[in-house]
């Protein structure tokens, strides 16, 4: 062979393995990520409350993408806002299961949307975790709902008790509560079940709407009767102008609210008046497990202060569909599956799983309702001028 030709064919083979080498990534495409849906309120006025969730969800799936995602498969959430309505929440459901395919959905942020969008998952058998939806009835929807988000029986009695702690010469209690929401609903109906349960007089029970900006009328119907204790089972600007106008009409007495109100971004509604309402938590910042650690040292690097239960909720209802998926993937590869048959064992797995997360250690009944072992009370303090302030938890 002559020099020239041992040349051409040196070329030749250089250029076959350049080729080769630059076409792999083809041969070894990166595998297609899970689609977990996401359907809160990120607009509207529901949106205080969904937005904090939101914010959870994303900060979970950072931690699991930086953790090898699903043994090696990524996650990627889809955002679809749901509004703060029924019509709302349907929608972004159905946008999640028909046209982006999703394997789960966490959502939606109320329970009054739950009701109506739930429903429709249950049918398509797609699972749902509800990361807030704390009304009564909302897992019994259907086999597919489930929810991290303890409901008012087991959280709203909390703070009734801590009230009496504070003061135990409560004997007259005013009730307010919003009368167009599910968990409104059924929020009054635990803690008037609760309030006579230890023996409180309930002097007047107190309606208004979701909507309303002004309570003059009801707050000065109660504060007639001389209440020693005001509860308030609202959405949160509502019952944010209901404690601002109470105070303002001259009530000085304790408020505890159910978790409509249980975010910093009532702040900038009552101001200086927020000060001391009393709100049951699901989650406190101190929980010292592994995965809270670096929860709360992620949502602190990105906002300055401490995650709200809000967060924790989003992050954990994220955290269940990732570990229930890889708890999945050593029987049978994700991809070999057909999505109707991996939505189905998915939900299996996450209602027979259990979890460490920000929120504690949790597990599911066969209804999907979660179980979850601590609780805690927080107190709002402000500061004096009124523009920031924090839950303190009481010991
Ligand atoms: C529910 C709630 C609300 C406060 C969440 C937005 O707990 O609707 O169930």
């Amino acid at each position: 062979m002559s020099n020239a030709i041992a040349r051409l064919l040196t070329l030749f083979l250089m250029g076959v393995l350049l080729v080769i080498g630059c076409s792999r990534p083809i041969q070894n495409p990166p595998s297609t990520p899970m689609l977990i849906g996401v359907a809160l309120a990120q607009t509207s006025n529901l949106a205080l409350l969904g937005q904090e969730s939101v914010a959870g969800a994303r900060i979970a799936e950072q931690y699991f993408r930086d953790r090898g995602g699903i043994n090696g498969t990524p996650v990627k959430l889809v955002f679809q806002d749901a509004g703060g309505d029924e019509a709302g929440a349907i929608n972004a459901f159905q946008t999640l299961i028909t046209k982006h395919k999703v394997v789960g959905i966490v959502g939606p942020s109320s329970s009054q949307q739950a009701f109506s969008a739930d429903p429709i998952a249950d049918r398509a058998q797609v699972p749902v975790i509800g990361p807030t939806n704390t009304a009564k009835g909302v897992p019994e929807i259907g086999a597919f709902i489930a929810r991290v988000a303890s409901p008012v029986t087991v959280l709203a009695p909390n703070s009734l008790t801590a009230a009496l702690k504070l003061n135990p010469n409560i004997k007259r209690v005013a009730v307010f509560y919003a009368q167009n929401d599910a968990f409104s609903q059924s929020e009054t109906e635990i803690f008037q079940q609760a309030i006579a349960a230890r023996g409180l007089t309930i002097v007047t029970v107190q309606k208004f709407q979701t909507t309303d900006t002004d309570f003059q009328t009801q707050a000065t119907a109660a504060i007639n009767l001389k209440p020693d204790l005001v509860v308030i089972s609202s959405l949160a600007s509502d019952g944010a102008n209901l404690v601002s106008q109470l105070r303002e009409l001259g009530y000085r007495k304790l408020i505890v609210s159910g978790n409509g109100l249980n975010t910093p971004n009532i702040f900038p509604v009552c101001k200086v008046r927020c000060d001391g309402v009393l709100i049951a938590q699901a989650y406190s910042p101190e929980h010292a497990n592994d995965i809270n650690k670096s929860f709360r040292a992620a949502y602190v690097k990105q906002y300055q202060k401490d995650p709200p239960q809000f967060s924790a909720q989003g992050f954990t209802a994220v955290q269940v569909f990732v570990e229930a998926l890889k708890a999945l993937n050593p029987q049978q590869k994700l991809q070999t599956r057909s999505l109707p048959e991996l939505r189905s064992a998915l939900n299996r797995q996450i209602l027979s799983g259990q979890y460490d997360t920000p929120l504690g250690e949790l597990s599911f009944t066969p209804d999907g309702e979660v179980i979850q072992k601590q609780f805690y009370v927080a107190q709002i303090k402000m500061d004096s001028d009124g523009k920031n302030g924090r839950f303190a938890l009481l010991k």
